[in-house]
């Protein structure tokens, strides 16, 4: 029995729904659906991984405190962050002439240096402290705030697609952070209302996020702790484990304003009671490479950058062959796949992988 639709069209809308352009497209780059398919399958073979070693005694015992860590950078553009970064400002619009639901908007005054960090809350109220109801820090359950838009939707969809977060995750609530200058959030680990692993995207100026067991108290808002990593724009920052649950974690104050969302999926005994579960964020799939030769397992990029300059025209020339090539891989890839299968085994990690090891000073 024929769906009436060939392998290429299903590949077109697979790799328009992982998409964040609009459906009008909108890249600005032109061209048809063959050249969106193969950007987006250079894109996906250009996503690297980063895991880190940090070895610390904890009662006791020899750990890696950053075990479950991840950076995923280049998962989204620069002009995929300029839309998500756009989409957050009109919601802050929105937030401050009261268009948004009670507690989905939150920008506290800057008494001091470090605090005043705006917080805009998608899906339930996370209450970071005792409030003035007696409701303790976590979920509150009894409040409604509004729910994860579109366009963040989207990145939930391509972080599960390309392999950033696992199937078993899905984020169903959203924080945006929206730091000013000056702006920090201070040590602290994440609450167990929400299960791991969760997430955290960078936008708008790159900044330094410290882990440690123990922290240093350089100034207002500045802190040091054992280990500290710069997040490049558009990177996803994946805490699991024990970076997740051992360490803790804070962004001293940004020399420059700086925006993040943090996705996480709530604890099923500590959602709203009012929470109707997006029909969008449901059954979400991982795309399949089981057996493939996923372009990702080969470190073209990082080989090329390590080689001294040779002559520019052809290095570019050899570069633009490689990706097409990387590109028809996954493409490839992708047709072989279906029906996608989804196992434990289908969460392969994405190739070249670096390890970052620290060392105590
Ligand atoms: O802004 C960040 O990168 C970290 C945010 C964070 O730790 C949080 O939202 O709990």
């Amino acid at each position: 029995m024929s769906s009436g639709r060939s392998v290429d069209d299903k590949i077109s809308e697979e790799l328009k729904s992982l998409s964040l352009r609009g459906p009008a497209g909108g890249s600005g780059r032109g061209g048809g659906i063959l050249l969106e398919e193969e950007d987006e399958a250079i894109r996906f073979a250009n996503v690297r991984k980063k895991d880190f070693k940090l070895w610390e005694r904890v009662k006791g015992r020899m750990i890696n405190i950053l075990d479950g860590l991840e950076l995923h950078t280049s998962v989204f553009s620069a002009a995929e962050q300029r839309r998500i970064v756009d989409c957050v400002y009109d919601f802050q619009e929105k937030g401050r002439k009261g268009k948004l639901r009670e507690r989905t908007y939150l920008e506290p005054r800057k008494w001091m240096r470090g605090k005043g960090r705006v917080t805009i809350q998608f899906g339930c109220c996370y209450n970071y402290a005792l409030d003035r109801n007696g409701n303790p820090p976590g979920i509150i359950r009894d409040e409604v705030v509004d729910p994860i838009p579109p366009l963040l939707k989207q990145m939930i969809k391509r972080m599960v697609a390309w392999h950033v977060l696992p199937p078993s995750c899905i984020p169903n609530s959203c924080i945006v952070n929206i730091y000013d200058k000056d702006v920090c959030i201070s040590p602290h680990i994440d609450h167990h209302d929400f299960v791991r692993p969760f997430c955290t995207v960078s936008f708008l100026s790159e900044c330094n996020i410290v882990f440690g067991t123990q922290f240093k108290t350089n100034g207002p808002g500045d802190f040091s702790g054992s280990a500290t990593i710069p997040l490049s724009l558009g990177s996803v920052l994946v805490l699991n484990g024990n970076s997740a649950d051992v360490a803790k974690h804070s962004v001293p104050i940004v020399p420059t304003r700086r925006i993040s969302i943090t996705f996480r999926k709530m604890d099923d005994s500590k959602i709203p009671y009012d929470f109707i579960p997006d029909p969008d964020l449901q059954n979400l799939r991982p795309l399949s490479l089981r057996g493939q030769n996923h372009p990702n397992i080969l470190p073209l990029q990082q080989d090329q950058q390590d080689e001294p300059p040779k002559n520019a025209q052809h290095s570019q020339k050899v570069q633009q062959a490689q990706k097409a090539q990387q590109a028809q891989k996954v493409l490839q890839s992708l047709a072989l796949q279906r029906p996608m299968q989804l196992s434990e085994d289908d969460f392969l990690p994405l190739s070249s992988n670096t390890t970052v090891q620290f060392h105590r000073k």
